[in-house]
């Protein structure tokens, strides 16, 4: 069949952010707009004429339509073959698990993650490598280069898959190849971690959790691996049926929108474990009885255990982390004598790290935390890695990281945003902030001595690129820390981030309450960056 030539026009803002493209799916819905990303994917991406790629997502509104016309255009620009997950259904981390497994030529997910989905909400579409994570950057800046000059697109007139039937198809003479989203994943984790003592434990009648899947993507997968292999009562998932519209919620796995998951840990009667995942699966969150784990402590409470997962049992040679998060993770990999590097925010920064086999773990403070398993991060692998730590040391979630802090200190951490914030006036916070730089290093700012003060920059250290202006980063005596960015994900005016952190090595100090020991650096910092001045806010919208 010939391919169908249509002329188009670029658009000026298809840019990819921290994770893909991301824009309310109204301006998806443009004529042309998806299209015209797709082909400068096919344009650029040269390994995918006659190769492998992977396509799925998270099963929010406007997710099949877009997988259809993905399919007719991947036929038309002579994609080989194209693996789908049954009913346009890949979880993120799963869609790098099938683009590793099955050696594709790369992935494309669509999905906006965490935010809301709906007809006046958002979508999106980004870009997997061969390796099995989120492109880089020189990827998406050729990418977006060529949304910049695109002028024609290539598709066929072939009527819509039946994207419900397992199984081989054709359009033309590409195979698409319709798979069950959750075998592959499930199977994957089976090999990383002990199945059976974690059955036991469920069976133990001593222990009750609940997942909150959000109505998002991860219900079937949950389903699949904690009732249906591992034995959990049914009813242990809530909200397991994904819905285009989430449910109306927003599917963002924290203490404000997974309030009633919280609700269901606290009190004499508590669940003893709850966990939660975002819209495309690869966030979580841990919580114990009465008890809530940071991500930051997550992540350095996984990096001391690791040795306890079989999939970990020879140890981990190196850990990152994101900048904003918090050190914790950095005390644990000193004592176990290996590498933490710290990266800018986005999973895309860690990828080179673990091709190159330097880090086996990473994570982020935004609920994100994974290992060499998959190239995204990963909610239901922390969920399991916790059932598994929990299955084999026989202790409570808060016992375990309370325990934690006496052995290294604890690093009190909280993220305040402020959503919706006019982005002229957020960026010239932020330039204001940047200005005010150089001179604050040996400045005192509250209590506190300013040690170093700088607008975060990366040097790769596999493949030597660079990024910069990755956030304000400002350094105070005795490791606690105040950290500004804005985010790269919304689609709606500008959301300013204000990070912090405080360490507390005293051993007898580690159980006091967060915010407030938080609340000196909360008002150094809305003091130093003018927020209610220039934001014309008193409070942050989410506190995490
Ligand atoms: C946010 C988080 C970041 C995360 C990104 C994608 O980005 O802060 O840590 O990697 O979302 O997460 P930003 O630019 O809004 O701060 V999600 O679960 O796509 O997938
Ligand atoms: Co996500």
């Amino acid at each position: 069949m010939e391919p169908k030539v249509v002329a188009t026009q670029p658009f000026e803002d298809q840019r990819p952010g921290t994770s893909g493209l991301r824009k309310k799916v109204k301006v998806f819905q443009q004529p042309h707009y998806l299209a015209n990303f797709v082909q400068s994917i096919l344009d650029t991406q040269k390994e995918l004429k006659g190769g492998v790629l992977a396509v799925g997502g998270d099963g929010r509104f406007y997710n099949r339509e877009a997988i259809q016309v993905i399919l007719r255009m991947a036929a038309a620009n002579g994609v080989r073959k194209v693996l789908v997950g049954q009913r346009g259904i890949f979880s993120t981390p799963a869609a790098s698990c099938i683009i590793r497994k099955y050696k594709t030529q790369g992935g494309i997910i669509l999905s906006a993650s965490h935010n809301p989905g709906g007809p006046d909400e958002d979508f999106g579409i980004k870009f997997n490598v061969a390796a099995g994570g989120p492109a880089p950057e020189n990827v998406t800046s050729a990418i977006y280069d060529r949304t910049t000059k695109v002028d024609r697109y290539l598709t066929l007139d072939t009527p819509d898959l039946d994207l419900d039937r397992l199984g081989s198809v054709q359009i033309d003479a590409m195979v698409v190849e319709i798979i069950d989203p959750v075998a592959d994943y499930a199977q994957l984790m089976e090999s990383l971690f002990e199945f059976s003592a974690i059955h036991q434990l469920f069976n133990s009648g001593m222990f009750r959790m609940r997942f909150d899947a959000m109505h998002a993507v991860t219900g079937p997968y949950a389903v699949e691996i904690l009732e249906n292999r591992l034995g959990a009562e049914p009813g242990t998932v809530m909200n397991g049926e994904p819905k285009e519209d989430f449910g109306g919620g927003h599917p963002d796995p924290n203490l404000v929108h997974a309030d009633a998951l919280v609700a269901m840990t606290q009190g004499t009667d508590g669940l003893d474990f709850g966990a939660a995942s975002d819209g495309d699966g690869d966030r979580n969150m841990i919580l114990g009885k009465n008890f809530f784990v940071t991500p930051s402590d997550s992540l350095a409470v996984l990096a001391a255990n690791a040795h306890h997962a079989p999939g970990y049992k020879d140890g981990i040679v190196g850990i990152a982390r994101s900048m904003p998060t918090s050190q914790a993770a950095d005390r644990v990999a000193e004592e176990l004598g290996i590498e933490c590097y710290e990266t800018p925010t986005g999973w895309k920064f860690f990828g080179n790290l673990l091709d190159a086999g330097r880090i086996t773990l990473c994570g982020e403070e935004s609920f994100g935390t994974g290992s060499d398993h998959v190239r995204e991060k990963d909610g239901l692998w922390a969920v399991l890695f916790w059932l598994n730590l929990l299955a084999v040391r026989q202790q409570p979630v808060g016992d375990i990281v309370r325990e934690h802090w006496r052995r290294f200190g604890r690093n009190y951490y909280t993220r305040h945003d402020y959503e919706g914030v006019d982005a002229a006036a957020a960026e010239q916070l932020m330039e204001h902030l940047r200005i005010l730089l150089a001179d604050l290093p040996g400045k005192r700012l509250g209590g506190y001595q300013v040690e170093y003060a700088d607008d975060f920059a990366y040097t790769d250290p596999v493949d030597g690129s660079r990024a910069d202006k990755q956030g304000i980063r400002i350094g105070l005596q005795g490791g606690s820390r105040i950290v500004f960015r804005l985010s790269g994900t919304g689609t709606e005016g500008a959301t300013l981030r204000i990070y912090l952190e405080s360490y507390e090595s005293d051993r007898l100090k580690v159980d006091r309450e967060t915010q407030e020991v938080m609340r000196p650096l909360v008002l150094i910092a809305r003091e130093l960056a003018q927020v209610e001045a220039r934001t014309g806010r008193l409070e942050p919208d989410v506190i995490t």
